[in-house]
């Protein structure tokens, strides 16, 4: 692994998956929750814009990219085994 996965990172991110963030004694990993947890704690311009509908939208890519995209696109970048590969372009691009 590119990084160490010592014992505070696993407390707030049990899978060992960026992002995470931790604040004080609290912490939480995933994308759209830290997202929209830096939109609700940080005053200054949100990361989700526009109106409900807009941010609606924003939310969805970020589940899309949360779900499909990050995860196989780590195993397409890592993994020496030439099948992990093929499976992680077919899941990340055609599912
Ligand atoms: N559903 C997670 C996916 C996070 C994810 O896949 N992160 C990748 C980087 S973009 C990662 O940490 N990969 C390291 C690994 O798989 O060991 C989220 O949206 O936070």
């Amino acid at each position: 692994m590119p990084y160490k996965r010592e014992p505070e990172f696993i407390n707030v991110s049990p899978k060992a998956l960026i992002p995470a963030m931790r604040l004080g004694n609290e912490g939480f990993c995933e994308s759209l929750v830290v997202v929209e947890f830096i939109d609700e704690y940080f005053d200054g311009p949100q990361l989700l814009i526009g109106d409900a509908i807009k941010r609606a939208q924003q939310r969805q890519l970020v589940d899309h990219a949360s779900k499909q995209i990050f995860t196989n696109h780590f195993k397409i970048i890592s993994s020496q085994d030439p099948d992990t590969r093929a499976q992680a372009v077919e899941e990340g691009l055609f599912s």
